[in-house]
């Protein structure tokens, strides 16, 4: 890479680009490979995946083309319909396809007995089974050893008055502290909040101080899930990452975009900066505070291509990941404790501006990858394919395993 700097920069700076690459992992979602859509319609892709096993051969093939999305979160009910009688299959297809498990994701908001809530809900019987549900969800997790276990509360009210906010709490915490006894040395319980959606006046855990106290009071191996499509307009994400790094509570991310609500755009599509100021929050975090956080996509692709969508996710997070690691920390901390507000937002926003892709290009050949994804993708003929093979399969949204 040449740069006005001379050449020992930019060989600095590659050599920042590769370490920050090398270490770089990012989980696709099982769901993203889907026909999911919104709630006015789904619009039906041939090539989508309808069993576990095209999603599993999606996710090799994106790891394939990216090195660097090794595993695939499921979700329960979608992807394990059997529970863990389905876990030597599933253990068949990441043998098959050189995929592992990532995030074990219980379903607590599809079944038709969750319409009041699930862990939540004034019925113990209900709270018992969501209960239940989860316990099953971290077995599986064990069996699996994958690490953890991604909690999403969908429960909340519609109408003030109609629940007790506080006697939820209190039915929450209890149900949430069982299941982290349950939890294995190696697991983790990771607590995801949301504002809204699908409850309107109301959610249970609708804010990262929610989950952050539910995380606490369910035992140290609970932290805290921010989707980053999960907040008010103008909410500053980045505090909240810097806030639960400093607290020792930041789970994991699941990365999408956003321009009005829980829109579940590719990430980066509509704000990069954004996703750059939460990196460099990771960046500028000692390795053993950020070793542990797992970086999820967590998207629905209505209308670009989901093989495309995920490559071109993949691909963006990378490059803004390496973008961040070239950020001098050492000069910003200095520039910052002098109070030099315009040399430090300079030293910061240089490295977002800096085009990164010709050094990421020559890390993906050195790694033997493609050096275009997208590109590597379309030749290959790989969607075609996969449309021809399961397009016939492709007439409605259901998705079952087989
Ligand atoms: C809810 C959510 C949650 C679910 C996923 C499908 O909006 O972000 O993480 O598990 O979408
Ligand atoms: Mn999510
Ligand atoms: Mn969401």
């Amino acid at each position: 890479m040449t740069t006005s700097n001379g050449t020992g920069t930019a060989e600095r700076e590659a050599a920042k680009i590769w370490a920050a690459l090398d270490g770089f992992r990012i989980e696709v979602p099982s769901w993203g490979f889907a026909n999911t859509g919104t709630r006015f319609g789904k619009f039906i892709q041939g090539g989508a995946a309808t069993t576990t096993e095209e999603k599993f051969a999606d996710a090799a093939q994106v790891n394939a083309l990216t090195g660097a999305s090794p595993t695939i979160a499921l979700h329960v009910l979608w992807d394990l319909p059997g529970g863990k009688a389905d876990v030597p299959a599933i253990k068949a297809l990441e043998k098959k396809y050189g995929v592992k498990s990532g995030g074990i994701n219980p379903n607590l908001f599809q079944n038709s007995e969750y319409k009041f809530g699930s862990i939540a809900n004034p019925s113990a019987e209900i709270r018992e089974i969501a209960l239940q549900h989860v316990l099953d969800s971290v077995e599986i997790g064990k069996a699996l050893g994958s690490k953890d276990v991604s909690l999403w509360i969908a429960d909340g009210s519609n109408y003030p008055g109609t629940q007790s906010i506080r006697r939820r709490i209190e039915w929450m915490q209890e149900v949430l502290g069982k299941a982290h006894a349950a939890l294995g040395p190696d697991q983790r319980m990771l607590v995801e909040y949301k504002p809204f959606e699908p409850a309107f006046y109301h959610t249970d855990i609708a804010d990262w101080g929610m989950a952050l106290e539910l995380a606490r009071s369910a035992g140290p191996q609970a932290k805290v899930l921010v989707d980053t499509g999960h907040h008010y307009q103008g909410t500053n994400i980045e505090q909240i990452v810097a806030w639960l790094l400093q607290l020792g509570q930041l789970g994991g991310f699941h990365f999408n975009d956003r321009k009005y609500a829980d829109d579940d755009l590719t990430l980066g599509s509509i704000d990069p900066y954004q996703l750059f100021r939460i990196f460099h929050e990771i960046a500028s975090a000692t390795p053993e505070e950020r070793k542990d956080i797992a970086f999820m996509i967590d998207q629905s692709h209505n209308l670009k291509g989901k093989m495309e969508a995920m490559v071109q996710s993949v691909v963006t997070a990378q490059e803004l990941y390496a973008k961040a690691s070239l950020i001098d920390q050492e000069k910003l901390a200095e520039l910052q404790d002098a109070c030099r507000l315009i040399e430090a937002e300079e030293c910061f926003r240089t490295a977002f501006w800096q085009d990164v892709r010709p050094v990421v290009r020559e890390w993906r050949a050195a790694r033997a990858l493609p050096v275009d994804p997208l590109k590597a993708l379309a030749d290959s003929g790989y969607v075609e394919k996969v449309t021809r093979e399961r397009g016939s399969r492709n007439t409605s949204s259901v998705s079952s395993y087989a």
